[in-house]
């Protein structure tokens, strides 16, 4: 299987105001996102598409028309993890079908499954599909934590091929590279985008980047270069911006910032909340603020 890098938005989903998917609106944030971020890549289906709120039928749509608007103009990762693990064995086939270049699946989250399980869930998703899987490593919202032989356990199997690792424990990133140069690994915090990139990622997959795709690219080049103070340049204006937009509410912020650029990026989805006045005023200054 070809190794994945470079800067892949997480891709957000637009949703009409009753919560069903707003198709033209998803088919906007995947061209621009092609088009005026320049992403190599979108991860379709992870926390940003608020895929966990989501029935099997949404996602298949949204894995569809994600892929007919790309087409093969950027590689496509479709994020299949769930609890139903039968669901997962579905969405697994279904991308791959596709044509989606890699599967990732978020670790099993809520109950406290042990490693031997997680590893059987790893193992049972990608078992009967021609593709690779990324694990998708994000302790601060699933409670789980995955160790340096741990991985070694699951990158046994060889379709799994890397990990997108949203965590700031940044030893084990450090171990994670000297440990497993072959894989690819994907920086998942964008506010530590060139720490990552200086302990040696392979790439990053961020939300932000739906909207500061180009500075991402630009801290991620720059960086590679051993350009530093460059890369520190932006990524200050950067943080100031995802401070901003932390604040203010992360996915709906970055959300009104599109429709802004003229991107029908919708709402969010329940238990999401609406978006009140305050919240729409303030997401259109940090848009004209930084762009
Ligand atoms: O949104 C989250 C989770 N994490 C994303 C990123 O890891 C993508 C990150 O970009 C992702 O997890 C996904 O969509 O599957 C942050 O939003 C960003 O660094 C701001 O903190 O909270």
């Amino acid at each position: 299987y070809p190794k994945l890098q470079g800067i892949y938005s997480a891709l957000l989903t637009s949703f009409n105001h009753d919560g069903t998917i707003n198709e033209k609106g998803v088919r906007e944030l995947v061209r621009y996102n092609i088009d005026v971020n320049k992403v190599d890549g979108l991860y379709v289906g992870g926390s940003t598409g608020e895929n966990f709120m989501l029935g099997t039928q949404e996602k298949e749509e949204i894995f569809k028309i994600v892929k007919d608007e790309a087409k093969d103009q950027i590689k496509l990762i479709a994020q299949v993890g769930s609890l139903n693990i039968k669901e997962s064995v579905h969405l697994a086939k279904f991308a791959t079908d596709l044509g989606y270049d890699s599967l990732s699946a978020v670790t099993p989250f809520y109950y406290k499954f042990s490693f031997a399980e997680v590893k059987d869930y790893y193992n049972t998703i990608i078992e009967n599909v021609d593709n690779q899987m990324i694990v998708y490593f994000i302790p601060f919202l699933t409670g789980v934590n995955i160790s340096i032989e741990q991985f070694g356990e699951l990158f046994a199997n060889e379709k799994i091929t890397g990990c997108k690792f949203t965590a700031g424990d940044f030893y084990l990133l450090e171990r994670f590279r000297k440990a497993f140069p072959d894989k690819a690994l994907f920086a998942g915090f964008d506010e530590m985008m060139l720490p990552a990139t200086v302990l040696g990622v392979d790439g990053a997959i961020g939300s932000t980047f739906n909207v500061n795709g180009v500075r991402a690219r630009q801290i991620f080049d720059f960086a590679r270069e051993g350009k530093i103070k460059e890369a520190l340049d932006v990524q200050h204006v950067t943080n100031d911006f995802i401070t901003d937009v932390l604040k203010n509410g992360l996915y709906g912020t970055l959300k009104i910032c599109l429709q802004e650029a003229g991107v029908d990026a919708g709402y969010c989805r329940k238990p999401m909340g609406d978006y009140s006045d305050e919240m729409i005023e303030n997401a259109k200054k940090i848009y004209h603020k930084y762009f």
